[in-house]
């Protein structure tokens, strides 16, 4: 469980670094089930695997260009990441800090960005990318499956961002991968948009709140850089679609009803 101090420092800042979650036993087993699916050799899939600097359907091959592997909803294809996604004590701390009795999966996705080639994953605010669920009080637990650090390209927060509302399409990066808002007027009066390393140990946990700005820089290092991000919405969370998204097709309840049903089980709370 958090302590009040950490639940404040989540409410502060919109992130958190939590407990190491995972021994490295677990987290070799969670890499060799990442390394089946991506080689397609898990009898269910997941629902995308793909490149995210080319946009295109990853194939389940290894791209030799500058690669960010991006599978969503492993869950679906492997076992121990749904176990993973139903990990007792991340739950009960995403709980805490959503303030609900209920959580369900939103989607989970891997980022893998690989030795040398791995490239960047822009800034962003999550909830701006998920056009179809409101509201914005979703939080994500990432756990590093290999040491995240500057080197390697661990993701990057701009903290007390999550308070200044949906400016996703005024984000960019800098030549130095730092934030840059297009249009700093419409930014509350006063905030710093500083970003600060957000280093995460091998089967450690990050939170981050959906409207955090974050982002990661390339890998140029010889490391791998694996992690499971698992977005979790709280109970009352509920399908508004207004744009698409690659879950939609999951989704069998009506425009304004709680988001519920197989593709986004419960995983704390009395229905779990
Ligand atoms: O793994 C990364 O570098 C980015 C992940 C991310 O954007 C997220 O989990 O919301």
């Amino acid at each position: 469980m958090l302590t009040a101090d950490q639940l404040e420092q989540f409410e502060i800042n919109g992130f958190l670094k939590g407990d190491v979650m995972l021994n490295d036993a677990e987290v070799e087993r969670l890499r060799e089930e990442l390394d089946l699916v991506l080689d397609g050799k898990t009898k269910n899939k997941p629902v995308s695997a793909r490149n995210l600097l080319d946009d295109k359907d990853y194939g389940m091959s290894m791209s030799k260009s500058e690669t960010v592997v991006q599978v969503v909803n492993i869950w679906m294809a492997s076992e121990a990441f749904y176990q993973h996604a139903c990990h007792k004590q991340i739950c009960e701390e995403i709980a805490q800090m959503s303030k609900t009795d209920t959580l369900r999966i939103w989607h989970d996705q891997i980022q893998y960005k690989p030795p040398i080639t791995g490239g960047p994953t822009h800034w962003h605010q999550d909830h701006p990318l998920w056009p179809i669920i409101q509201p914005a009080d979703l939080i994500s637990a990432w756990v590093a499956l290999d040491d995240a650090i500057i080197e390697n390209g661990c993701m990057w927060m701009v903290p007390g961002s999550h308070k200044w509302g949906n400016h996703q399409k005024y984000l960019a990066a800098d030549e130095n991968f730092m934030p840059f808002h297009k249009q700093p007027d419409l930014l509350p009066a006063g905030v710093n948009t500083k970003a600060v390393p957000f280093e995460i140990k091998k089967g450690q946990v990050g939170y981050h709140h959906c409207l955090t700005w974050h982002g990661s820089p390339h890998n140029r290092s010889e490391l791998k850089r694996r992690a499971i991000a698992v977005h979790y919405m709280p109970g009352y969370t509920k399908y508004v679609p207004s744009g698409n998204h690659p879950m939609s097709k999951h989704i069998h309840v009506n425009p304004g009803e709680i988001l519920a049903g197989d593709g986004f089980p419960v995983v704390y709370g009395l229905q779990a």
